[in-house]
């Protein structure tokens, strides 16, 4: 059976944008509760850990510089089928390929600056909520 919790940020660009309420209220209409969330800033080595899983992709160095380029949302979310159904309101990475209505078609102005991030398994969803979140900050 699916999990019920994913993590998401929202990303340098739509926090700069002044986007973190609108993101934010699409998020809650679209039936996800908010477990935990706060703003802060990853530093480049921090970025690197969190994505670590693309180090080898040619991506990886202006990803990290741009996720440490300035504030970010980070949140655990909570819904039924939460990972499958969060990566289907923010859309495709490339925002050109994004489905209408979907976050990241309305707010990312890039591939890499795409508006948030979705976990992409429960798995996952669980090692990215500790990545921010100690066991007092999740209820
Ligand atoms: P995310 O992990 O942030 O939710 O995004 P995703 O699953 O849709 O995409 P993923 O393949 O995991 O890529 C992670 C992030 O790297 C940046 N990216 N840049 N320049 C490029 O070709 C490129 N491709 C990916 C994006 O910020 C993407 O969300
Ligand atoms: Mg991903």
């Amino acid at each position: 059976m699916a999990g019920n919790k994913t993590f998401t940020m929202i990303k340098p660009d739509a926090v700069e944008a002044g986007n973190i309420g609108a993101i934010t209220k699409m998020i809650q209409e679209a039936g996800f509760g908010i477990v935990s969330m706060k703003l802060t800033k990853l530093s480049k080595e921090r970025a690197g850990q969190f994505y670590a899983v693309h180090q080898e992709r040619p991506f990886y160095n202006d990803l990290c510089n741009y996720m440490s380029s300035g504030p970010i949302v980070a949140m655990i979310l909570e819904k039924d089928n939460a990972v499958e159904d969060f990566r289907k309101l923010i859309g495709a990475t490339n925002p050109a390929e994004a489905a209408e209505g979907t976050i990241r078609k309305l707010f990312a102005t890039s591939i890499e600056a795409n508006a948030v991030h979705g976990s992409d398994s429960d798995e996952n969803a669980e090692i990215e909520g500790n990545f921010f979140f100690s066991s007092l900050e999740k209820f």
